[in-house]
């Protein structure tokens, strides 16, 4: 009730507030404990399973990582709230994360329905130290939990056929209030990659967060990370991967085709047409940094690219 309380008088607050401010008060707040009361009820229910993982070393960060507090209150999940970031978090209570299956489709030799406990124990997870770049300008750096894309793929023997890789989030909207807000968006979202993409060594499929489970508002229970590419490529609560011959269509580009391509690497030199890629705002002071191209990981991925793949 408390935290109701206290939104009521934040929300028109920030409108007027800069973000700094804005972010400084939360710290202020949780400092006082009036927020951050999750943290200790889920110590509380034991059994941390395979978390936190041991850190890949070769995956440091170039600025402070964002804090947790940030990182899990600002999101973008169209499928909770399609316009408030900050209302996500508080909308993912009805989601069932619990049990899950990943179904692996498609021009694969061997099909396969994984229960996300089995990749769990049977994965090679690891924490990883990545940035991330949301194409709207913001961006984090946060320890994913998870296991390269690349060792899932290689189970299920992708067929010579297989040139790219689709992926579906789960369809729940009686467990998903977004979608009904925005009935006209193609739901459920959907994403994909070049297979040599997703073959990356950077590919990710996140599992945790801060050394935990996924939160909901982050993707929970199992999403992609693709950290040189624009964020909605890292697709959430994925339920399905399809592999297929041809490039298939993407959420974001079948919705606004001239913003928003198949590739979207990240490209400080190309804007967006609505506004500029040339810095980005860290999440949660907003300071400005210059944008990297692909997000600094070009040593990574630009021998998969011609130069034009933007
Ligand atoms: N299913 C689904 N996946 C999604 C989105 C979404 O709305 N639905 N938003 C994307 C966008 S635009 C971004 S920036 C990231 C945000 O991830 P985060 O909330 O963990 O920071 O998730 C991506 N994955
Ligand atoms: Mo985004």
């Amino acid at each position: 009730m408390l935290v109701r309380v206290v939104r009521g008088w934040e929300i028109p607050e920030r409108e007027a507030t800069p973000e700094a401010v804005y972010f400084n008060r939360r710290q202020l707040l949780r400092a006082a404990g009036f927020i951050g009361i999750q943290a200790c009820v889920g110590r509380a229910v034991g059994g941390r399973g395979p978390y936190p993982a041991k850190r890949n070393p070769e995956f440091t960060l170039d600025r402070p990582m964002t804090p947790e507090w940030a990182a899990t209150s600002f999101n973008n999940f169209y499928e909770f709230h399609p316009t408030d970031k900050e209302a996500v978090k508080d909308r993912v209570g009805k989601f069932r994360t619990q049990p899950w299956t990943v179904e692996v489709t498609g021009l694969v030799n061997k099909p396969a329905k994984f229960d996300l406990e089995d990749l769990l124990r049977t994965m090679p997870l690891e924490e990883r130290l990545y940035r991330f770049r949301c194409v709207e300008a913001w961006s984090m750096a946060v320890p994913w939990t998870g296991f390269p894309f690349a060792e899932l793929i290689k189970r299920v023997e992708p067929k010579a056929e297989a040139k790219f890789v689709r992926l579906v989030t789960a369809n729940r909207p009686r467990e998903m209030p977004g979608m009904k807000m925005a009935p006209w968006y193609p739901w459920p979202y959907y994403e994909g990659l070049r297979m040599d993409e997703a073959l990356n060594p950077l590919t990710l499929v996140a599992t945790g967060l801060y050394g935990k489970p996924l939160p909901k508002q982050n993707g929970a229970p199992v999403r992609l990370v693709v950290p040189w590419k624009y964020g909605y490529k890292s697709i959430k609560s994925v339920v399905r991967i399809e592999f297929v011959a041809k490039q298939p269509r993407t959420f974001w580009n079948d919705v606004t085709p001239n913003e928003y391509g198949f590739y979207s690497n990240v490209n400080p030199a190309k804007p967006h047409p609505r506004w500029s890629q040339a810095t980005e705002k860290l999440l949660p002071t907003m300071e400005p940094r210059p944008t990297l191209v692909y997000n600094g990981y070009e040593k990574w991925v630009a021998g998969m690219y011609t130069g034009k793949e933007f």
